[in-house]
């Protein structure tokens, strides 16, 4: 999955690089520049010196020294002034101009912290926000492996109103198929049950099928042979997107997608399914339909497929967006 969002502690990342939220003066301070610098010795600080400061916006390297990383990245964020001081365009920068600077170094793994979000006080969801659509679009034209670290619960805060939609959402629909007792349960079941059987009753014709209903039930039975891989690669054709474009939108790495288009028996996990789906941006019917291919149903006693069923039901694609969301409910994230 290119883009992950984890709950840890970047010191102790095993990437290639790690990115530090720092100060122009690059000369270290508190919060995540405090905690790296303490990690890797002072021949960090004694390179820092080196470099001549790094203007807002920009990023400079250093090797990672007693860090369990290579190379450490500096970049320098906004101070949040009320958002009317260009902050946004330059923390994209900062994000941009640290990637560019990894992809340069030819680095696969990059982690970076919610820059800006600490002592300089942009606000922890917008900062967020940023933070994801930068790297998200970095990585539709780049391949790399992007880890957005958050070291603390509180750090991260879905928009209020995003939340309390998503949550009553749930609440909608996980409490209902979560809702009643074991006897109401069977109850609700049996007569789902009865009544589809009085519908199949009055609906079974002992005539032959009209010649369009048997043409529409071979249609369906030619369709029967389909797998997975085969309607992914139709779906992506049909969508007019080139491949790249499809698995970079779905947030599954080139490698896991050559072996799908490979095996045409491939079975993916959920996540992978659902990436696919949301990338292709399949209505609920077609997303189900393709989850169907893999063994999968979308499933009311799972918030990980309300969350999901949520956004595409408002015809919001965005995976990283999904995946914050995700990651606010505690669940898996979208992609390989
Ligand atoms: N791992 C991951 N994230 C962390 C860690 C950690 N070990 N420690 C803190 N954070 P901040 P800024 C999170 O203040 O806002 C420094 O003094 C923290 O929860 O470190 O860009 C520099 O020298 C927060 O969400 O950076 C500058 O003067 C995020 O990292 C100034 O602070 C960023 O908080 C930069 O301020």
């Amino acid at each position: 999955m290119p883009l992950q969002i984890v709950r840890d502690d970047i010191t102790t990342m095993k990437v290639d690089a790690i990115v530090n939220a720092a100060k122009e003066s690059l000369l270290g301070g508190g919060g995540v520049d405090g905690a790296i610098h303490t990690a890797a010795g002072p021949e960090l600080l004694a390179e820092c010196r080196t470099l001549g400061g790094c203007r807002t916006g920009e990023a400079k390297i250093t090797q990672g020294y007693r860090l369990p990383c290579r190379y450490v990245i500096h970049t320098v964020g906004p101070v949040w002034r009320g958002g009317t001081h260009g902050e946004r365009e330059l923390l994209a920068s900062a994000y941009r101009s640290s990637l560019e600077l990894a992809q340069r170094y030819r680095l696969q793994t990059v982690a970076f912290p919610l820059i800006s979000s600490g002592a300089y006080g942009y606000p922890k969801a917008q900062a967020l926000k940023v933070a994801v659509d930068t790297i998200g679009e970095f990585l539709l034209h780049n391949d790399m492996m992007v880890y957005l670290v958050i070291f603390d619960r509180a750090s991260f805060e879905l928009g209020e109103k995003l939340f309390a939609d998503i949550s009553a959402y749930i609440d909608d629909r996980y409490v209902k198929a979560h809702g009643g007792s074991r006897i109401e349960q069977r109850r609700r079941a049996l007569f789902a049950a009865g009544t589809a059987c009085e519908q199949e009753t009055e609906n079974a014709a002992p005539c032959q099928a009209a010649p369009q209903a048997r043409r529409d039930l071979e249609e369906a039975l030619g369709k029967l042979d389909e797998s997975f891989s085969q309607m992914l690669l139709r779906k992506i054709d049909q969508s007019g997107m080139t491949d790249a474009q499809c698995y970079k939108k779905a947030n599954i790495d080139r490698k896991l997608f050559s072996k799908i288009r490979s095996d045409i028996h491939y079975k993916p996990s959920k996540p992978t399914a659902m990436a696919f789906a949301v990338a292709l941006e399949l209505s609920l019917a077609e997303a189900r339909e393709l989850l169907e291919k893999a063994g999968f149903a979308f499933s009311h006693a799972s918030k990980f497929d309300i969350i999901v069923e949520y956004f595409i039901a408002r015809g919001n694609y965005n995976i990283f967006e999904i995946n914050e969301a995700l990651f606010a409910f505690d669940q898996s994230l979208l992609g390989g």
